[in-house]
């Protein structure tokens, strides 16, 4: 069966991809809330479902606690078309690069791009921390448990991190 065009915009099967959100200048909660809404206008890219936002201490960084969240998202992108469209948001949201792991207004990291494994110069998935971080592992856990296992989120249960009421 023909699929509508609008639809598949780029005649491609959509799949689901999983995007970590994170904002520690400014007003973090409304920079993340605005970034779930720009996420799913993107053309091309369908939010699904979009975790709770949590406040994590700083990982390998400074500055105040971070507001954190997880997006799933089902894409007729590729990954590298959605990782440019996540450093688009970024850049609208002031995203400055003065050093790694800088204090940001706001992190959009690929973490999850269906089952694949890509390994390029400018895009690494599954993303290579993701493991090591609850502020990824908990809220991915509330919306996609299957993707991650009970000794993983133990491995980071050390790691403060608050759900938002
Ligand atoms: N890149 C490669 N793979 C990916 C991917 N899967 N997703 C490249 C996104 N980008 C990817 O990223 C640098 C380059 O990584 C990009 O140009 C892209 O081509 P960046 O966002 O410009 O720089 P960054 O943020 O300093 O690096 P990165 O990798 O996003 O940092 P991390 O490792 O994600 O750490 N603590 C708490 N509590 N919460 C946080 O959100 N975030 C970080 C950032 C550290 N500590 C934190 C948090
Ligand atoms: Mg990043």
């Amino acid at each position: 069966m023909r699929r509508a065009a609008s639809a598949q915009p780029e005649g491609r099967d959509a799949v689901t991809a999983f995007v970590a959100l994170g904002a520690n200048l400014g007003d973090a909660v409304n920079t993340v809330r605005a970034a779930l809404v720009a996420l799913g206008q993107v053309p091309g890219v369908r939010l699904v479902r979009s975790s709770s936002l949590y406040r994590t201490a700083p990982v390998n960084s400074t500055g105040p606690d971070y507001i954190n969240a997880v997006a799933k998202v089902t894409t007729v992108l590729t990954a590298p078309a959605l990782l440019g469209a996540l450093q688009v948001i970024e850049n609208g949201a002031g995203r400055e690069r003065p050093y790694r792991n800088a204090p940001r207004t706001l992190d959009l990291d690929l973490l999850l791009y269906g089952f694949a494994c890509v390994a390029s110069p400018t895009l690494t998935v599954p993303h290579p921390r993701m493991m090591e971080r609850a502020f990824v592992l908990v809220p991915l856990a509330e919306i996609a448990p299957q993707r991650v296992s009970t000794a993983q989120l133990q491995a980071v249960a050390d790691q403060a991190i608050d759900a938002l009421a």
